[in-house]
């Protein structure tokens, strides 16, 4: 069978209605997920299963907990900064607290049930949270770099920076390279690494764009693999090793 993977998604308030919203009617809030994530999914053997933001949520947690093979935690807006114990600074974005709670909490149901996760963006800013890691709330504001990791200027799939990977890490076996060239989609940035989490790929100005767990059940990365694989193939390395690490622990555990 192929393995379920959990999707995380936007939460897309009624209140954004009114900013240009082209689908439903007013009072309704929405779930959303770009395709990209559920594409990568698909390609590399997985099937895609989108988790809208619940509230009230501890028994449907732990069945999805149950049912699911591994997690995807997927970019979005950013992170409200208290939890990780700063407050607002100057450059902070939008933030859905509601998304943030949600996903952290089935995220850590995730880590202690020993479910696979994989963190991209706002996903890998997130597991840093958990691990009580904190980050840079703009990097305009806080980092001295002339690296633009805010790539809005080219299409989704164009490298904008290349990375350096820690030999023998999960990046370093998905793309077989020490170095990689990525798109770059963040304003924000890792401030403090999280514990247990181990540095596995840097930007040339240090800004941290990979990390994993000893056990390498627990991935992310900073830069957007979904956005780039339809034209740059390369990328869905990462999705097809991480999907097959969910199966190799499946048939480890079936005997
Ligand atoms: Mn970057």
């Amino acid at each position: 069978m192929r393995p379920l993977i959990g999707i995380s998604t936007y939460y897309v308030k009624d209140r954004e209605w009114g900013e240009g919203r082209k689908r439903g009617f007013p009072g309704q809030d929405m779930l959303m997920s770009t395709m990209d994530y559920s594409r990568c999914v698909v390609l590399a053997g997985g099937i895609p299963v989108a988790l809208p933001v619940i509230e009230d949520n501890s028994l449907y947690m732990d069945e999805i907990i149950s049912r699911l093979d591994g997690l995807l935690f997927t970019g979005g807006p950013d992170i409200y900064p208290i939890r990780y114990n700063q407050h607002f600074k100057k450059g902070l974005g939008l933030v859905v607290p509601e998304r943030d709670e949600f996903e952290l909490e089935i995220l850590e149901r995730a880590i202690n049930s020993g479910l696979p996760v994989f963190g991209i963006c706002r996903g890998f800013q997130l597991i840093n949270t958990l691990f009580g890691g904190s980050l840079h709330q703009d990097i305009k504001e806080e980092v001295k770099t002339n690296i633009e990791h805010v790539g809005l200027m080219a299409p989704k799939f164009s490298g904008c920076h290349t990375i350096r990977i820690v030999e023998n890490s999960f990046i370093f076996k998905a793309f077989e390279k020490e170095e990689l060239m990525v798109n770059s989609f963040h304003h924000q940035a890792i401030s403090k690494i999280g514990e247990g989490l181990i540095e596995t790929a840097w930007a040339d100005d240090g800004i941290i764009e990979g990390f994993e767990r000893k056990d390498s059940l627990v991935v992310g990365v900073q830069w957007h693999p979904e956005m780039m694989a339809e034209i740059q193939k390369e990328q869905l390395k990462i999705f097809q090793l991480f999907i097959n690490k969910i199966k190799e622990k499946r048939r480890n555990c079936n005997g």
